[in-house]
C-alpha cells in the first residue's frame, strides 16, 4: 500500500537520502522545480477547451496573456523556471532550435536537462492525454554546456514524464526504480500512487500507427502479423491500442504490458520520435522498471547523440516482446 501523503518532494528528499547521502540536493531541486512546471501545465491544459473558448471573447486567454498555442506556453514556462535555478548549464528542447546555455552570476550549473514540454499537443482540441518528457544528465564530458546534452541515455541521473489525463501523474526514476504520483487537484500536490513500478515481462498489447504499416520494414510486418495470429499456448492474438499520443501509450503499456513500435519508413528512414527528450527518457523509465527499449537493433540507452533533434526508431516496452521484435527485424526469427 502506499504511504499516504507521500509527496514527491518528500519522495525525492527521502531518495536521496537513501540513496545518496552525500549529494548536494541539487538534482533533487531541478526535479522539484519540473513538478512545480507540470503543476502549472496541468492547469492550463484541462482548461484547454475553455480556455479557448473565453480567449475568443476577448481574444486573449483566461490569463489575460495573449492566446499562445499550449506547447509554445509550457516551453516558455519551463525555460523560465529551469534557468533561474543556477543548477542547469544547458537545456534542449522540442520547441528550441538551438540548445539553450544557461549561463548564471555565480555558478555555473553541473546539469544539463533536455525536455518536450507538452507532446502530442496536436491532441488537446480532441480531449486527448498529452505529455510532458524531461530527461537529466550531469556534465561529464569536459566539454562546453551544449556538448555535454549529447550524452547517451546510459547516462542518465533522472527522467521521466507527466501524463495530462483522466488524472495526472508524474513518474520519474533516479536509477533507483520508477514510481508515480497522481496529481491531488485540491491540495495541489503529487502523491505517490505508484511505488515501484515493474511492467509485465510479456505484453498483451501492441501499439503502432497501423495507417503506415505498407511501409513498415519486412520484419515489424511479420511481427505485427504473429502477434494478430491466433495461439492459445502464446496467449495470442494481442489486443491493438493506439492513442497516438507517445506518453498516454506508453504509460498504459508500462501498467498493462505491451509494445510500442514507431519503425522507420522509406519517406522517414529514423522513424518520427526524437532520441534526446522522447526515446531515451522513456527508455529510461521503461528499462529502471524491468522493461526494455531499442532502435531494432541496439539498445536505444546505447546510442551517442550526433545532433539535438536526431530521430531513432522505437520499439520499447515489454522485453519478452522487443527482443522478439528485433529478431525478426534481424531475420533470426520468421514465422
Ligand atoms: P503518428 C505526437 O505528435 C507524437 O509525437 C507522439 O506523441 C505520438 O506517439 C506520435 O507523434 C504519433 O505519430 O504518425 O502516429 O500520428
Amino acid at each position: 500500500m502506499p504511504q499516504p501523503w507521500m509527496t514527491i518532494e518528500r519522495h525525492i528528499v527521502e531518495s536521496q537520502r537513501m540513496y545518496n547521502p552525500q549529494a548536494t540536493g541539487e538534482l533533487s531541486k531541478i526535479l522539484m522545480d519540473i513538478a512545480f512546471c507540470c503543476k502549472v501545465i496541468n492547469k492550463d491544459t484541462n482548461k484547454a477547451g475553455l480556455a479557448d473558448i473565453l480567449g475568443k471573447a476577448n481574444h486573449e486567454n483566461v490569463q489575460g496573456e495573449e492566446q499562445q498555442k499550449l506547447d509554445v506556453w509550457a516551453n516558455e514556462l519551463m525555460k523560465n523556471v529551469l534557468s533561474r535555478s543556477g543548477l542547469i548549464a544547458a537545456m534542449s528542447s522540442e520547441e528550441e532550435e538551438k540548445a539553450i546555455l544557461v549561463p548564471s552570476e555565480n555558478t555555473y550549473g553541473r546539469y544539463v536537462i533536455s525536455f518536450d514540454p507538452l507532446d502530442g499537443s496536436s491532441n488537446i482540441d480532441a480531449n486527448v492525454s498529452i505529455g510532458t518528457i524531461f530527461a537529466i544528465h550531469r556534465r561529464r564530458l569536459g566539454q562546453p554546456a551544449e556538448g555535454e546534452l549529447l550524452q547517451p541515455g546510459r547516462h542518465l541521473v533522472a527522467a521521466g514524464y507527466v501524463i495530462y489525463g483522466s488524472s495526472s501523474i508524474f513518474v520519474y526514476s533516479t536509477g533507483h526504480g520508477v514510481h508515480g504520483f497522481t496529481l491531488h487537484p485540491a491540495i495541489g500536490d503529487f502523491l505517490l500512487s505508484h511505488p515501484d513500478i515493474r511492467t509485465p515481462e510479456r505484453a498483451k498489447i501492441y501499439s503502432t500507427n497501423e495507417g503506415h504499416s505498407d511501409a513498415f520494414p519486412e520484419g515489424v510486418k511479420k511481427y505485427i502479423q504473429y502477434v494478430k495470429t491466433p495461439n492459445k499456448k502464446e496467449k495470442l492474438p494481442m489486443s491493438a491500442r493506439y492513442i497516438g499520443s507517445m506518453v498516454a501509450d506508453i504509460h498504459r503499456n508500462l501498467l498493462y504490458g505491451g509494445v510500442f513500435m514507431y519503425p522507420p519508413t522509406e519517406k522517414s528512414p529514423n522513424g518520427k520520435l526524437r532520441l534526446l527528450y522522447e526515446a531515451s527518457p522513456l527508455a529510461f523509465i521503461v528499462e529502471q522498471a524491468g522493461g526494455y527499449a531499442s532502435n531494432g537493433e541496439i539498445p536505444i540507452l546505447d546510442i551517442k547523440p550526433e545532433s539535438l533533434h536526431q530521430r531513432v526508431p522505437l520499439y520499447i516496452g515489454s522485453t519478452y516482446d522487443v527482443k522478439m521484435l528485433e529478431d525478426f527485424i534481424q531475420g533470426r526469427r520468421d514465422l
